[in-house]
């Protein structure tokens, strides 16, 4: 069931256009509907585009407004621009197709072509993407995280590998900021977080984390976290600053930690067989779209986290303590958090930590 607050209850695809969706695509597995009219070039004039009208769905986990639906909003303006119109690209914001996890199956029987998926949804499937639940793993730069996304060897090539087992191939990996916690208490040591009722999202590596600060984790979609949060069902939560006001979590918590405890990634996605099946020309779009778009999504989620931050400073209505993090209270959470890396190394991972592994000496070369 989805619910939001009422800022956020728009109206959206019933459950029941939502089953016929998923009933029509079969179960997982099954080869994608063919995407009308991408021929791939036959019978035209060189230099011509073969590209036919084609119409892709293209599903997200936010709404109109947030970071997501608006990079898919851009993407698919940018799309059309690019086919002269043939390529028609309709963004979905979160709700209209589901949970989180509808979303992820709806992809992966192509039900719809594209989506923007959060790994922290994903965790029990594809058991390396946990890696984006570990803490203070990527550096303090959300603009250093970026570039690192960008070029990652052990995330475009070793992790995209295990997604597309799966059907789900993953195009760009890109950071909405640096995720931040809200609370109805101050949350400054590890020592604050015992027993606290801490949301997660469904990744199990999510929970161990928050189990080492010794707290009590619950995993639960975003569109019943401002009722749980109201009603004391979890006591924080942690979302970079724009969600945090936009969602308007800030209306029901009275503290903010500016932890920088990581970063929230997100994954352009698209159907791995539909994708593959397209023209070299519409498929070089896309890739030349997604590219761009690497830049312009960083743009805007320091725009959207910069504006929040001084909607959430200056809400005299709904006042929020806005704690900041000094580096010695980062390095006590940083202690607790390590040893998470072992556990993923050992227990998660499928190849031994080999992804982690590669990763960690990206970091450490980007940043040295
Ligand atoms: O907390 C969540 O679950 C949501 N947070 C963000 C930043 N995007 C979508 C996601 O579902």
């Amino acid at each position: 069931m989805i619910i939001f607050k009422k800022k956020h209850l728009f109206g959206f695809i019933s459950i029941l256009a939502l089953s016929f969706l998923l009933a029509a695509c079969g179960g997982g597995g099954e080869e994608p509907e063919e995407t009308e009219g991408d021929t791939g070039g036959e019978g035209t004039a060189e230099g011509e585009s073969s590209i036919e009208a084609q119409t892709w769905r293209f599903v997200t986990e936010e709404v109109q407004g947030q970071v997501q639906y608006e990079y898919a909003a851009e993407f698919a303006k940018r799309m059309d621009e690019k086919s002269g119109g043939k390529i028609t690209i309709e963004p979905y914001e979160y709700g209209g197709l589901g949970s989180e996890s509808d979303q992820v199956e709806l992809l992966q029987n192509g039900g719809v072509e594209m989506a923007v998926m959060s790994p922290g949804f994903t965790g029990n499937m594809v058991m390396e993407g946990q890696i984006f639940s570990l803490q203070f793993l990527f550096p303090d730069s959300v603009k250093k995280t970026q570039e690192i996304l960008n070029t990652s060897e052990a995330l475009n090539k070793d992790l995209a590998a295990k997604y597309e087992e799966k059907s789900i191939k993953p195009l760009a990996f890109w950071t909405e900021g640096g995720t931040q916690w809200t609370s109805n208490k101050p949350l400054k040591t590890p020592a604050d977080f015992e027993d606290f009722l801490m949301r997660t999202q469904t990744s199990p590596l999510q929970k161990k984390s928050y189990e080492a600060y010794g707290a009590e984790p619950t995993a639960m979609s975003w569109s019943e976290l401002y009722t749980a949060l109201d009603r004391g069902t979890v006591e924080g939560q942690e979302n970079p600053i724009f969600f945090i006001g936009d969602a308007s979590f800030n209306e029901v918590q009275d503290y903010m930690t500016i932890s920088n405890h990581n970063n929230y990634v997100a994954m352009t996605t698209v159907n791995n067989d539909w994708y593959n099946g397209l023209s070299d020309e519409v498929k070089s779009m896309i890739d030349e779209t997604v590219t761009e778009m690497q830049d312009w999504v960083f743009k805007e989620q320091k725009k959207q986290n910069d504006k929040y931050l001084q909607i959430i400073k200056e809400d005299t209505e709904n006042p929020t303590e806005v704690i900041e993090l000094t580096e010695e209270q980062r390095q006590a959470f940083k202690e607790k958090a390590l040893p998470v890396r072992d556990f993923y190394r050992e227990e998660v991972s499928t190849v031994n930590g080999e992804i982690l592994d590669k990763l960690e000496e990206e970091i450490k070369a980007a940043t040295e």
